[in-house]
């Protein structure tokens, strides 16, 4: 299940171009499985010429679906549902990822457009992604599912130390449903202030902790929880209200700027193109009920 090219790059240049501007640099190297191809290796030779993200995606574990045999589920391996395209799923998978976690955590992806009875049945009754199979016990719920994750496995640290922290933490967390929904507001036209506001917001909290450019001073739980969701409105506001989030919010630029230096979270995005087609399509088929 989890064979496949993992690509790792060490420095991810200027991800927020389309994919087609994006090529893997002569001085990267490509990574099967554990071992490291280098630049004159063939297979590194055949998968430089593609763009990266397209090396990125064409590598990926291939989802499940309605055909699919059930999993043995509850046979003692930890497994991570998701699927490629959830924002939701995406942060339990950063938060796997940042751990080092790949070996321990096995990720299954699902195709939601189809996807396969048992899992509804056998994994997770909410029949939805992200969910953690774990210990007998099934974790849905991403905003709980990172905190779990951070605090049941190794790996370095996602929640910072200090009362200070902890509390900025728990603000932020509790502001994502609240920021989404204002964004999706300004995308729908019902409020067209609502997405400034709420990105001013953002701009005024990445200002709290002057340490470094994520929102408490160090890579969190909190970037993890914003990554997907910035990602995307980023991209879509872009592309369907020519608006651009960082214009006039240098935090915000700088930590976008930051968080694409973070393999744990580039490794886990879509083509950008994809994605706002998607979205485009979503509206269309929703305008059409
Ligand atoms: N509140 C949940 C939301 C998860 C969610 O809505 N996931 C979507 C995919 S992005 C899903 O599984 N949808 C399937 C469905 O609703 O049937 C979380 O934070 O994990």
């Amino acid at each position: 299940m989890s064979v496949g090219l993992r690509v790792n790059l060490f420095s991810y240049p200027s991800i927020w171009l389309s994919s087609r501007d994006v090529s893997v640099s002569s001085s990267s190297s490509l990574y099967v499985g554990r071992k490291i191809l280098r630049p004159n290796s063939d297979l590194y030779l055949k998968n430089r010429t593609k763009p990266l993200l397209a090396v990125i995606e064409s590598s990926r574990v291939p989802e499940l679906d309605s055909s699919s045999e059930p999993l043995q589920v509850f046979d003692g391996s930890t497994r991570l549902y998701i699927s490629y395209t959830c924002p939701f799923a995406q942060r339990a998978w950063i938060a796997r990822n940042y751990k080092g976690l790949q070996d321990k955590i096995e990720l299954v992806p699902i195709d939601l457009k189809n996807r396969p009875a048992w899992y509804k049945e056998k994994v997770y009754a909410a029949n939805k992604v992200p969910a953690l199979e774990h210990n007998n016990r099934v974790i849905g719920e991403s905003l709980d599912l990172i905190k779990y994750i951070d605090s049941n496995f190794e790996g370095p640290s996602l929640t910072p130390d200090g009362l200070e922290k902890q509390a900025f933490a728990d603000e932020l967390l509790s502001y994502t449903d609240s920021f989404s929904k204002a964004v999706r507001s300004t995308l729908n036209g019902a409020d067209n202030d609502a997405s400034d506001a709420a990105f001013d917001y953002i701009e005024q909290a990445l200002s709290k902790f002057k340490e470094g450019s994520f929102f408490l001073g160090q890579f969190s739980l909190v970037d993890v929880a914003y990554g997907p969701f910035i990602e995307r409105f980023k991209l879509i506001l872009k592309d369907v209200m020519n608006m651009d989030i960082t214009s006039g919010r240098p935090n915000l630029a700088l930590w976008i700027q930051e968080m694409n230096k973070i393999e744990a979270y580039t490794e886990t995005r879509q083509d950008p193109q994809e994605l706002v087609e998607r979205y485009k399509k979503r509206v269309q088929a929703e305008a059409r009920v």
